[in-house]
């Protein structure tokens, strides 16, 4: 795993006085290229936490945070003890693809450490939530010995990179799976810190810099990549900071349209904090890509915010700097120019669930998981289901980024042995929900996530069954809409895409959000804020009662709730909160 982006090409001076830099950068450059002193806070026996001022932030680039059980902070508090400490582990799966074998191992791992829990996440991998201190390096050494690593799965680094699953098109998904991964291992960290911490490797003596590339400052904030394969937008490609979308010619990979600067992540009354879709700049030859992912990264480290976190993210950098600027920078580094984007179509950016045949024969069945959580619960043994069919799997999984399962590259032969198991586990009756469950997503919020401020995954079940029913009054139950909810504004589950969304505010309480695309091609719009159940039941039922009588011929929800004048159109990233936007930083911020 060596990281072979290019050397550096810094039109800008990194090496300013760090005490201009927000506070984070001071922390990476002092970090001894990301060791800290992890290793001696791990042993420290007094906390279940780890000790040391910078390790919790700087375990986050080893892709493990250290969490505390919600659920027990108010009363651990009346007792007088610490929190209940646990970590969350969060692994590297480029394109979401896995072994049977490996499928296994995680199977094992979250028996042993992680509360018999595998969460798939919507960017296509999985976290061990609930692991204790002790079990840390058990875990990730297990998870070694099958070839997974948790390098660069948060941190300012290129985070986990996405790839549509498209189970359809076997030979296309080979090719752009194989992108995906090749960006991945080319962007990712070289952290030799991480083999020595989590490995127990020596430390070798090097006179060469660790990371010649990223330096000892990686980059200002996370930075998001995703291929996709229309038709189907299912990685929501608009939301990455850097997007491939693949373009093919009579079947044929020929290369990738590229949308920069998209994003997600917002704060509540922090007008200058918004989403952002990507924009299609243009188009390269496929063996372009490597080439790319170094142009763009490179533009971003060199010009991203590092003074002012919460607007260090690519997003915020184009909009600072003018999209024109930015992808003249991007040329200047390939060399050449782009091509002008060529043509594509999405039209949705669902998951296709049951059985697929694949163009090679072999057969995928994509299975529903609600909200990704895969553990055994009474009447839905999950976890084991999915065991038993790993144990006799030839093929590979594929996570997708609706947090959903794909049982893939089954050869016809082994079709009905998986279909008996799939029948004799329940699972086969798991994708008989209504259109708006199968297109609902859910962050994971409480009890583990520190930053959520209402429940998510463990609530919106539940709503969706109230509006199911709601829709089922108005015949509208056959019809798909997307819905979306986060247990806070940070926009894990994507939810300013969806067609009706919702964001925590506090316990009960949540923005509610119409006029996301149906594909992922619009931001939504902000429709009521900071309400209980029963304003949002009650805008949906009126909305809902309006489509179902007005809608026109084909006509999806969130497009409606725009021409019906419930929300207004977001055209870009600062329409989302009505004031002018970008906010101009003086030179001396960046
Ligand atoms: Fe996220 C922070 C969970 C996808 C935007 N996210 C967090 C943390 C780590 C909370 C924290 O910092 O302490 C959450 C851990 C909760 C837990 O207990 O598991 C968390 N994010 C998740 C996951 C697990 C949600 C899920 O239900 O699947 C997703 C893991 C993805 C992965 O495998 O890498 C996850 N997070 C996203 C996405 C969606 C995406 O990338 O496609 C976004 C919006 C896109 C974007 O980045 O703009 C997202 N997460 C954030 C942000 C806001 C970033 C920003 O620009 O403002 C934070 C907070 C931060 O970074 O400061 C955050
Ligand atoms: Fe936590 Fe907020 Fe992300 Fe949900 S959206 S996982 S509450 S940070």
């Amino acid at each position: 795993m060596t990281n072979t982006l290019a050397g550096p090409d810094r039109s800008r001076d990194l090496s300013q006085p760090l005490e201009n830099l927000g506070p984070d950068e001071a922390m990476k450059v002092r970090s001894d290229q990301l060791r800290g002193t992890i290793n001696e806070g791990l042993l420290d026996a007094i906390t279940g936490a780890v000790s040391g001022e910078d390790n919790a932030k700087l375990m986050k680039f080893h892709g493990v945070y250290v969490q505390d059980d919600r659920d027990l902070r108010d009363e651990r508090r009346r007792q007088k003890l610490e929190p209940a400490y646990s970590f969350l582990i969060r692994l590297r799966l480029p394109g979401g693809v896995a072994t049977a074998a490996q499928w296994l191992k995680l199977d094992e791992l979250a028996r042993a450490y992680g509360n018999s829990s595998l969460r798939v996440t919507t960017r296509q991998t999985f976290q061990f939530h609930w692991v204790l201190k002790n079990d840390l390096k058990a875990t990730i050494q297990g998870l070694h010995e099958v070839l997974i690593d948790t390098i660069a799965a948060c941190g300012d680094v290129v985070r986990g990179v996405m790839a549509s699953v498209n189970p359809n098109l076997s030979s296309l998904h080979a090719e752009v799976f194989d992108d995906a991964r090749r960006v991945s291992d080319h962007a990712m960290p070289n952290m030799r810190a991480y083999h020595e911490i989590w490995y127990g490797e020596e430390r070798v003596a090097s006179s060469e810099p660790e990371e010649p590339f990223l330096g000892k400052q990686y980059l200002p904030r996370k930075f998001k990549i995703g291929l996709v394969i229309p038709p189907y937008n299912d990685i929501d490609v608009y939301t990455q900071d850097l997007g491939f979308i693949a373009i093919t010619e009579d079947g044929r990979l020929t290369g990738y349209n590229i949308t920069i600067g998209g994003g997600m992540g917002r704060t509540d009354q922090a007008p200058e904090t918004y989403p952002r879709l990507g924009d299609v700049i243009g188009f390269i030859p496929k063996e372009q890509i490597l080439a790319a992912t170094d142009a763009v990264v490179g533009t971003q480290r060199d010009f991203g915010d590092r003074k002012t976190r919460a607007h260090a993210r690519f997003k915020y950098t184009i909009d600072t700097h003018g999209l024109d600027f930015i992808k003249g920078e991007i040329e200047r580094r390939l060399g050449f120019a782009l091509e002008p984007a060529k043509p594509f179509e999405f039209v949705s950016n669902g998951d296709s669930y049951g059985w697929a045949k694949g163009e090679d024969g072999r057969y995928h069945y994509t299975l529903f998981v609600e909200n990704g959580r895969i553990v055994n619960r009474e009447g839905l043994a999950l976890l084991d289901g999915l065991r038993a069919i790993a144990a006799v799997h030839q093929g590979s999984f594929r996570m997708t980024a609706n947090q959903n399962v794909v049982i893939a590259d089954i050869p016809a032969k082994q079709k009905p042995k998986i279909a008996a198991l799939l029948k004799q586990f329940g699972l086969d009756q798991r994708n008989d929900q209504s259109l708006l469950r199968l297109n609902s997503m859910a962050c994971v919020a409480l009890p583990t996530c520190g930053l959520a401020m209402a429940e998510s995954e463990r609530y919106l079940p539940t709503l969706v069954t109230k509006i199911e029913t709601i829709l089922a009054e108005k015949g509208l139950e056959k019809e798909p809409i997307t819905i979306r909810m986060t247990g806070c504004p940070n926009g894990c589950a994507r939810p300013y895409v969806a067609e009706i969304a919702l964001t925590g505010r506090a316990p009960g309480k949540y923005n509610l959000y119409f006029g996301g695309g149906f594909h992922g091609q619009r931001l939504n719009k902000m429709y009521l804020e900071n309400v209980g159940e029963d304003a949002i039941l009650g805008a949906v039922d009126e909305i809902a009662g309006n489509y179902a009588r007005d809608r026109a011929p084909g006509e999806h929800f969130g497009d409606y709730t725009i021409r019906a004048g419930y929300v207004k159109e977001v055209r870009a990233g600062r329409e989302f909160n009505d004031v002018e936007l970008p906010l101009r930083f003086s030179a001396t911020d960046i």
